[in-house]
């Protein structure tokens, strides 16, 4: 196949498009009930009946199903599939508690690969193109669901994994990779490296797909001068797939949710109710080819919009704005609610890097929160600002935008850690107290 583009599914008319997913997740909700006693058990509680989902228009019927729910049935709890079904395993990168294993059978691993294949393509990708996969590659779903994609739309992939930086940028150089796959903070990482290395006019990349952690529309514009490319979102979650849920297309505006293989909806997190096309609320997700791990209506925690604007790329799928982060992102400092997205705007506004990190802690029962930024190097050679005028500016920005006064820091650059995989930017140190 020359291309990889699936425009007779890709662009779809709407009714078609709904008339395909009735038809899918009559059969799905089918299967899972007869597949997983959880969910049967789940529906049974509810007095629902697979026979009472006759399309989309009754999917609010079904139950939801949580992190928590996914924790409590670990490892088999949700298989749908025997195991020796069964090809692959991959796993969230869990912070605490047990950690979400999902399991793939063959079909489902070329479904995904196909839905990382679209992403590639909408990125302008050929099989032309080389292929850098600077994600994770392990349990992580970033490198094999990437690597998967990039095969199938034909590219010369480079399996690179995250780290080592200066292999990296070896590799880029001398095989003259065009794609970048990797998390924001690392491409911003690699930007810099390439810049101090002046590497910068033998690089001849021309599009990045970043994705698996919230980034701002500046930090967007930030990656995209400093390594002279095209940067694409891209959206995903280990417990739907992995990357390739939803993904941008050349209008930047809002990712396109693969909706042959996901049904979106955004409920009000509070109640569940779920919520009309463009106001915020809590994404949830149906699959409705999935065999493996079939999840019906899980709750992502993550928090955006969608949109059914038309796209002039000409894609019919519905799309999902950035999200502003996860309900569970999100901080209470002072009784007001905090995003670490807000801050990162404010910061790179008055033109710092993404090199920043955010201290909370509760002190004598109050909260205190610092802002530690890197100056940037031409900052640091300017003498015309002192570091006391420029914390001043920081701690103006920031009340502006949030509300309350944070302790501002700035420090030399180099002194926070780079990340390679998944950036840390907030360290809450009340959460050690509870
Ligand atoms: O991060 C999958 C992925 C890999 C996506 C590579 C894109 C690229 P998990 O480790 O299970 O899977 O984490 C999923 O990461 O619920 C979001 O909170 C966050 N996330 C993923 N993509 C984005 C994005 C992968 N583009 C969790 N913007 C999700 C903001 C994102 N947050």
């Amino acid at each position: 196949m020359e291309n990889y583009y699936q425009p007779e599914i890709e662009t779809m008319p709407l009714e078609q498009l709904q008339a395909l997913q009735s038809e899918r997740l009559v059969k799905q909700v089918k299967y899972v009930y007869d597949n997983v006693k959880f969910y049967r058990d789940r529906m049974d509680e509810m007095g629902v009946k697979p026979e009472d989902i006759k399309g989309i228009d009754d999917l609010h019927k079904l139950p939801f199903i949580t992190k928590d729910d996914l924790r409590d049935q670990y490892p088999y709890g949700l298989l749908a599939v025997p195991l020796k079904d069964c090809v692959r395993i991959q796993s969230t990168s869990g912070t605490t508690g047990r950690r979400v294993v999902a399991f793939y059978t063959q079909e489902d691993i070329d479904i995904w690969d196909e839905c990382c294949a679209r992403a590639i393509v909408a990125a302008g990708g050929t099989k032309e193109d080389v292929c850098h996969v600077c994600y994770g590659y392990g349990l992580f779903t970033g490198g094999p669901g990437l690597n998967g994609g990039s095969h199938k739309v034909g590219c010369l992939t480079l399996p690179m994994s995250s780290g080592n930086t200066e292999r990296q940028i070896q590799f880029m150089t001398d095989l003259g990779s065009t794609i970048l796959c990797c998390t924001p903070s690392y491409a911003a990482n690699l930007a810099e490296a390439i810049h101090e290395g002046g590497f910068r006019d033998k690089i001849k990349l021309k599009a990045g797909i970043f994705g698996a952690e919230p980034w701002t529309e500046e930090m967007r514009h930030n990656i995209e001068e400093a390594l002279g490319i095209k940067a694409y979102d891209i959206y995903g979650l280990t417990e739907i797939s992995g990357p390739g849920v939803s993904f941008e297309c050349k209008e930047q505006a809002g990712m396109h949710i693969q909706e042959d293989h996901f049904i979106a909806e955004i409920i009000n997190p509070e109640t569940g109710e779920v919520l009309p096309e463009g106001e915020v609320g809590e994404l949830v997700f149906t699959c409705i080819t999935k065999k493996a791990f079939p999840l019906m209506r899980y709750r992502t925690r993550d928090l955006c919009y969608l949109t059914r604007k038309k796209c002039s790329c000409g894609r019919t799928h519905v799309r999902m704005h950035k999200p502003m982060g996860r309900s569970d992102d999100m901080m209470i400092i002072k009784g007001v609610n905090v995003w670490p997205s807000q801050i990162e705007a404010v910061l790179l506004n008055q033109g710092y890097q993404a090199n920043y990190q955010i201290l909370v802690d509760r002190i004598q029962n109050r909260d205190q929160i610092e802002v530690q930024v890197e100056l940037t190097p031409e900052m640091e050679a300017d003498p015309s600002v002192t570091v006391a005028e420029r914390e001043a500016k920081v701690v103006k920005g920031l009340k502006s935008m949030l509300g309350i006064k944070v302790d501002v820091k700035v420090v030399p650059p180099k002194s926070i850690v780079r990340s390679e995989g998944k950036a840390v930017r907030v360290i809450d140190k009340r959460h050690l107290y509870q």
